[in-house]
Parts: C-alpha cells; sequence; structure tokens
C-alpha cells in the first residue's frame, strides 16, 4: 500500500516491495535546504526507522539536480550564526539518517552541492547519472566542509583525493566519481531509476540484523586494534547467531531456496 505524506518540501512513499522514496521537493531552488526541508528530513529519516514496512530507503531529488546545499537565499536573520545553525538543524538530520539502520541509497539525478553532496555521502550507497555533478562548493563562498562532508568524503576516496577536491574546488561528473570510488553505479540518465531500483531491491532482500551490524564494524574498525575489531565482530556474531533469520538461513540454504528474512 503507498502512503501518501504530510510534508512540504519533501515526498515520502513507502511502497509495497518495501523502498521507501524518499524525494527533495524543492526544483526550483535546485531542492536547496531550507530549515522546515532539514526538519522534515529528519522526521522522515525517523518514520523509515519505525516503520516495519519499509526495508530501504533510497533519496532523490526532484526536477535537475538531487540538491544545491544551503538555501543562499535563506533569511541570514533567521539562520543566525552558523555554528548554532547547523547544530540545530543539519545536525539532527544526518543523525536521523545515521541512527536509520537500514539502508539508504542515494539516487544522484543531477548537481550535488555543498551540503547536498554531503547528504548523498552520508547515505550507504549511490548510484549516479552519467548526468550527476559533484560540486564541494563550501570553499567557493569561503566556508569549511559541513554536514559530515570532513568525516565521509575521505572514508570513500582519501585524504589526499578529498582535500585536493575541497581544497581546489574541483566538481566530479558521474563517471568521474565512480572512478575515484565515490558512487557505487554510474548509468546513463535513463536508466538511473531501474538501475537504482534493482539495486534497492537486492538490499530489501537482505537480512536486516546482518545488515545494520556490518554496517556498524565497518564504520568503527578503522580507529580499533585487530583485538578490539575482534570482539566487535564476536559481540556482532553473537547477537546475528541468535536471531530468527540466521535459523532462515540455514533452513534456506539446507532446502536450496531464497532465503525469507524478517528482520526478526
Ligand atoms: O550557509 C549556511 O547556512 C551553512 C550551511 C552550509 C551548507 C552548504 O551547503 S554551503 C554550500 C551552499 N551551496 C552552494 O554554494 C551552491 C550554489 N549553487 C551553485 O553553485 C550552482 O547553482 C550549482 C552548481 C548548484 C548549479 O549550477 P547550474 O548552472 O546548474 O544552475 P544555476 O543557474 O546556478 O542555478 C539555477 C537556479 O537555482 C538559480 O536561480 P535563478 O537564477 O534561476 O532564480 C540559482 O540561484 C538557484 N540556486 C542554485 N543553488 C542554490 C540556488 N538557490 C538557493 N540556494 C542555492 N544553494
Amino acid at each position: 500500500m503507498e502512503q501518501a505524506t504530510k510534508f512540504e518540501n519533501i515526498l515520502f512513499e513507502v511502497k509495497p516491495d518495501g523502498l521507501a522514496w524518499l524525494t527533495l521537493n524543492r526544483p526550483d531552488a535546485l531542492n536547496s535546504f531550507t530549515g522546515k526541508m532539514l526538519g522534515e528530513l529528519a522526521e522522515a529519516f525517523q518514520q523509515a526507522g519505525q516503520d516495519q514496512q519499509v526495508r530501504v530507503v533510497v533519496i532523490t531529488g526532484a526536477g535537475r539536480a538531487f540538491c544545491a546545499g544551503q538555501d543562499l537565499r535563506a533569511n541570514p536573520d533567521a539562520i543566525g550564526d552558523l555554528k548554532t545553525w547547523l547544530k540545530s538543524t543539519y545536525r539532527p538530520m544526518l543523525m536521523a539518517l545515521q541512527d536509520l539502520k537500514k539502508p539508504t541509497v542515494g539516487m544522484v539525478n543531477g548537481v550535488a552541492a555543498g551540503a547536498g553532496f554531503s547528504l548523498a555521502l552520508a547515505c550507504d550507497f549511490r548510484v549516479a547519472s552519467a548526468k550527476a555533478k559533484f560540486v564541494p562548493a563550501f570553499g567557493k563562498i569561503a566556508l569549511a566542509p559541513d554536514s559530515g562532508m570532513s568525516y565521509n568524503l575521505p572514508r570513500l576516496i582519501g585524504y589526499g583525493r578529498a582535500l585536493e577536491l575541497l581544497s581546489l574546488g574541483r566538481d566530479l561528473n558521474g563517471e568521474e566519481a565512480f572512478a575515484w570510488g565515490l558512487v557505487n553505479r554510474v548509468c546513463p540518465p535513463d536508466q538511473l531509476l531501474d538501475q537504482t531500483g534493482e539495486l534497492a531491491g537486492q538490499l530489501a532482500q537482505a537480512a536486516p540484523l546482518s545488515f545494520s551490524l556490518t554496517k556498524d564494524l565497518l564504520q568503527r574498525a578503522p580507529n580499533l586494534t585487530l583485538n578490539e575489531a575482534l570482539g566487535l565482530e564476536e559481540a556482532a556474531q553473537g547477537r546475528a547467531g541468535s536471531s530468527a533469520d540466521f535459523k532462515e538461513g540455514l533452513a534456506a540454504f539446507e532446502e536450496k531456496r531464497p532465503p525469507r528474512f524478517s528482520g526478526k
């Protein structure tokens, strides 16, 4: 059953196949972020996390852009000092995304600039149109990177390339982003929906607890010793090994059929 949305700046639709489609919907302003949109995104991520029907969340933009970052035409008085603004608007949105525990896929249909680029990086997976453009943007207006860019970009493409991209303000197109390891797939624009749907559909069949444990282990491992990583893996396997889905995985193996994971 499809669900209508109550949001003004985003569209949020849950499809019967378990995919939730979240579309940034301010196409005339290239889907740039307002405080209201950031609040709606945080709420939608929380809603997706609680909805048992949702297995995967796909994030994209309406019209020709993915997202142009902060709305630079917003009233500066409403924003105030940027430290407080980021903490009260962007951080709750990004932490709601991080806390979601379900796979998230950024379907990058066009330009992703500034915090819009950061949002794409904060997704677990990215599928880009060959027409997508990744624009650091921050340096050009004399700002520092924000919205998780400093955390996620070097993890994906390495420190050297991240520093080059951000300090030169160099843009990457979809093909370059794929070659740099910034996106998981790149495709012609007319195949973007199908290719994203295919990846998201595969993720929707994966065992939910296994996915969230895997993501957590991979995110934490770079700061650990091997001994510490082994300890976290043991704890994760203890949880996964006592799940109903592990029993289902073993039964499916014995019966030579695809598993049907419930998330329990
Ligand atoms: O500041 C804070 O609150 C702190 C938070 C910061 C986080 C950030 O995201 S900082 C970075 C903010 N974003 C940018 O600096 C990007 C600015 N935009 C651009 O560089 C370019 O527009 C793009 C590279 C994104 C796209 O270029 P192009 O040539 O495809 O389109 P365009 O012609 O520049 O833009 C089309 C329209 O969208 C245009 O409006 P108009 O002239 O037709 O009325 C343009 O002004 C508008 N637009 C584009 N980006 C934004 C925007 N309007 C508001 N905010 C934007 N970010």
